[in-house]
């Protein structure tokens, strides 16, 4: 199983501190763990792995495609839409069907440079799809595709679920805490000593590490419960807003009017609903991003054409009484009477929808020269597609080190306790222990802190949850503290009355989990505070 992914250096040096401490126990453990051990190790050394989930039909598969910059997922019907795919980077493109029992079978694009929606295999036997893909995007950065938690097949919801490692995988809640209850995992421990992994080992260190949620406005019964679902799931593990962020896709299709104080704008809507939308998801979701991702996907991967340009130049010559008329619904688009043919005009709303196609007439109109290629820009600044990036980008790869370090120790802690020896999982503990303790590691303790609170696993009151939340999340310390661009001094005099602060509510007046939460804030204001003395020299 050697792919181009294994020779990727680790994200840094949290990553590379949990990868030696897995060398180091790989002696002291079973076989079993040994092997779970190994394949912690391989999953360090692999990009960040970022789930796309989501409602059935929310358009997860759209927005994979945008970020990919080509069209290769498939989209709306078909098998394929059914199982998760996993898109990682690779020297020549290829797409493998996985089978349960370990098979794997090359399996050719379709024409159109897509993963065929039909396979001609057994479609039960098959776990799922890797795609091997040259694009740059996913040099540090695994996508995975997930047919979606609101959908009503069964099968595709647990194909959904063994990803996300919800099925039995609570035993990674366990990480830091090293309290010691569950004895899930037990039985398959009678199976033969060999180096596979047993199901519940696969499962603890399967589950992606951070997640890219996509919700659309028509909030339905079934969708909020397929949230619901998907954040419980979740929260039992490390999703927090340090890697869970989500997408407000279909902006396009909001009606302004339905929304007050939009002005009749559907970006204005789609932002008030967005913030609507994240004070529901908050903490665990940061932020929730409107996006268009059927504009995004089309301007990013080459779907659109200067054909569509020049078909969209004709519409913008047509007097406004008809297009006005033509834009109502996109029955009467495709249906009126216009020199555009009617084939032009279905291949135009697959790609843009009356949003998009909107947008690029008014473009044309306000500048006839438009080229095709400034054009599709002027699409692709309307789809939002950037700012869902940068958010990609500050939160799931500036903090890429922590999260797959956070994930491989309680891989690592749910693979001891699974292993059902005391005295392996003692071993593993102390281990753990001791690598936490060391300052350059601490980070990683925050990242759990942050989690507890945020899952409401330890209840703080709100200030305090603030608090630990912009202290654990940031990556600046001008950000941690909530004192950007002020000066050193008052940094470094904040960071240490509020380590005094949290040192005597860590002794009075908390809960004993508040007292541990507490001594890990304390821990990190006073290594702020050390670290800008270091600065000021
Ligand atoms: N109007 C509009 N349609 C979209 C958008 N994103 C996706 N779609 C359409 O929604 C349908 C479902 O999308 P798909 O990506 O297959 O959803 P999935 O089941 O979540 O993967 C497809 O027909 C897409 O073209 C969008 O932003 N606007
Ligand atoms: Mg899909």
């Amino acid at each position: 199983m050697t792919t181009a992914t294994e020779q990727q250096h680790m994200a840094g040096p949290l990553s590379a501190a949990v990868a030696h401490l897995c060398t180091r126990l790989q002696p002291q453990v079973s076989a079993r763990t040994a092997a779970g051990f190994r394949e912690v190790l391989r999953r360090l050394s692999a990009p960040l792995q970022v789930a796309v989930a989501g409602r059935i039909k929310s358009g997860k598969s759209t927005l994979v495609n945008a970020l990919i910059g080509r069209r290769v997922a498939p989209t709306d019907v078909g098998e394929c839409t059914r199982l998760v795919t996993r898109y990682q980077y690779g020297t020549v493109d290829r797409v493998e069907v996985v089978f349960k029992d370990g098979r794997k079978q090359v399996l050719p694009f379709d024409v159109g440079g897509m993963i065929p929606n039909d396979l001609e295999v057994d479609f039960d036997e098959v776990s799922h799809l890797e795609a091997y893909l040259t694009n740059a995007v996913l040099r540090d950065l695994t996508v995975i595709d997930t047919p979606g938690l609101g959908s009503l097949d069964a099968a595709s919801v647990k194909r959904t679920e063994e990803l996300l490692g919800v099925a039995g995988g609570s035993a990674r809640h366990r990480a830091f805490d090293g309290t010691d209850e569950g004895t899930e995992g037990k039985e398959d421990e009678k199976e033969d000593d060999d180096a596979d992994l047993d199901p519940t080992s696969r499962n603890a260190v399967a589950g992606a590490e951070a997640v890219l949620y996509v919700v659309t406005q028509g909030v339905r019964a079934d969708d909020q419960q397929a949230l619901a679902a998907f954040t419980a799931a979740t929260a039992s593990r490390e999703a927090g807003p340090v890697n869970a962020i989500a997408a407000l896709n279909k902006a396009d299709t909001i009606a302004p009017e339905s929304v007050q104080g939009s002005d009749g704008d559907v970006w204005k809507a789609a932002s008030l609903i967005a913030e609507k939308q994240a004070a529901t998801l908050k903490p665990r979701v940061a932020d929730v991003i409107p996006v268009i991702g059927l504009l995004a996907e089309s301007a990013e991967s080459g779907g659109f054409t200067s054909a569509d340009a020049d078909a969209l130049r004709q519409l913008a010559a047509l007097d406004d009484a008809t297009w006005e008329t033509m834009l109502m619904s996109a029955d009467i688009f495709v249906s009126w009477e216009c020199d555009v043919p009617t084939g032009t005009r279905t291949r135009l709303l697959e790609k843009l929808d009356l949003y998009g196609i909107r947008c690029a007439v008014d473009a044309l109109r306000a500048d006839p020269e438009l080229t095709a290629g400034a054009l599709r820009r002027r699409l692709l600044d309307a789809s939002g597609l950037a700012k869902v990036r940068g958010r990609l980008d500050a939160v799931f790869r500036a903090r890429a080190d922590g999260i797959k370090a956070a994930a491989a120790l309680a891989s690592v802690t749910a693979l001891a306790h699974a292993s059902g020896d005391a005295g392996e999982r003692q071993r593993v503990h102390d281990a753990i222990e001791v690598l936490l303790a060391k300052p350059e590691a601490h980070q990683l303790r925050l990242l759990e802190a942050l989690t507890l609170v945020t899952s409401g696993a330890v209840n703080m009151p709100d200030d305090l949850a603030e608090e630990v939340l912009r202290v654990g999340s940031n990556a600046d310390i001008g950000d941690q503290l909530g004192m950007k661009g002020r000066p050193q001094r008052e940094l470094s005099a904040f960071a240490l009355e509020r380590a005094g602060w949290w040192r005597s509510f860590a002794s009075f007046g908390a809960t004993p989990a508040q007292s541990r939460v507490a001594h890990v804030v304390h821990r990190a204001y006073f290594l702020i505070w050390q670290q800008l003395r270091e600065q000021a020299g």
